[in-house]
């Protein structure tokens, strides 16, 4: 069949939308004090390039832990979880999706009577789903893959939709340490969201990036050769391009952090001098004194104890914890809870 055939594409909740939620968000957000910007905003085409040019940094371990992982346990996580679907919650490039599916369109080939093998990457732009769909699809010759376009930090229920039970069981994979974008109220909201979604046979893959040493996280997120500097600038540039803004995304420094105590990396843009941002479209100036900050992202870093715990508070229940080599990342796999 020609991967065209194979391909399918639902956009749910952006379009116009998604200029009245930024607008929204980022006046909320810069408004208040401490400052902040979203950390969705970094992926536009170019933040998505920048980010998977932070996933090949020597410093940034969490790709290539990960990847170690999926690579020796994909197998046995798609054969114990019966997956004939896998959901997949902020796929970006799914570069570390092709074990998964191998494992998947493998099992499918050896059932009698299974749905065929089903992708499904949730995803905020739509041109990053069709770019790895394309790749993906040549890759896995009977693999059938129904993109998503959509903001899951807002509305899970689209995936329900595009792949209800009735599809197959379903594996349901949120990899990367995403997760640790969200605090400790987001999390579990997010996982509840997802265990409303569930069967009692569907599962939840899960990747986190872990507590260690403080040079290790220090160096990933201030890496030597300034990339991730420059993504995260980029969220200055996506934010006036869409707001109609000014800004000279160069007046502003990069600062990363380990904070040992809310076991977090925290990432700032820091105003190097005193400036007016101007937002038109958001009817917003904000002014901005020499130093000060904006904090464009959390990235948590868990334990196994925090890891059960919001899982617990997202409904559902650990059956299976992986980890990488010197304890760098996790794999978790879980179920919804009897009563989530
Ligand atoms: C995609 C959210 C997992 O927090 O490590 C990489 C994003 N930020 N370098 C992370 C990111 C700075 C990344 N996540």
């Amino acid at each position: 069949v020609q991967a065209e055939l194979r391909f399918q594409l639902t956009r749910s909740g952006l379009g116009p939308d998604r200029k009245t939620t930024m607008v929204r968000d980022v006046r909320a957000g810069l408004s208040t004090r401490p400052r902040s910007i979203p950390p969705k905003y970094f992926y536009d085409d170019v933040g998505s390039r920048l980010f998977d040019a932070i996933c090949d940094l020597p410093e940034y371990y969490l790709t290539r832990a990960e990847a170690a992982l999926l690579a020796s346990h994909a197998e046995p996580i798609v054969a114990q979880s019966g997956a004939d679907v896998l959901i997949e919650i902020g796929s970006g490039m799914a570069r570390k999706t092709s074990p998964l599916l191998t494992a998947l369109c493998r099992r499918s080939a050896g059932l009698a009577r299974r749905p065929p093998p089903l992708y499904v990457p949730f995803d905020i732009d739509a041109d990053t789903i069709r770019r790895s769909a394309t790749i993906l699809l040549k890759a896995h010759p009977t693999l059938r893959v129904h993109g998503l376009a959509g903001d899951f930090s807002r509305d899970c229920k689209p995936m329900g939709l595009v792949a209800p039970p009735s599809v197959g069981t379903r594996l349901f994979a949120f990899l990367g340490s995403t997760i640790g974008n969200l605090d400790e109220d987001e999390a579990p909201a997010l996982l509840r969201a997802i265990a409303h979604l569930m069967t009692p046979s569907d599962r939840f893959l899960l990747g986190l990036d872990l507590v260690k040493d403080v040079r290790h996280l220090h160096a990933a997120y201030n890496d030597a050769s300034g990339v991730t500097a420059a993504f995260n600038r980029n969220v200055l540039r996506v934010v006036a391009r869409e707001l109609g803004g000014d800004v000279d995304p160069d007046a502003f420094g990069h600062y990363a952090f380990y904070d040992e105590r809310l076991q977090r990396v925290e990432m700032h843009l820091v105003s190097e001098r005193r400036q007016t941002l101007t937002l038109t479209a958001a009817d917003l100036h904000v002014d901005f004194d020499a130093g000060e900050h904006v904090l464009t992202e959390i990235s948590r870093k868990f334990t196994r104890e925090s890891a059960e715990r919001t899982l617990v508070e997202g409904g559902m229940a650990l059956t299976d914890w992986l980890t990488a080599p010197h304890g760098a990342f996790a794999l978790c796999v879980a179920r919804r809870a009897s009563d989530p």
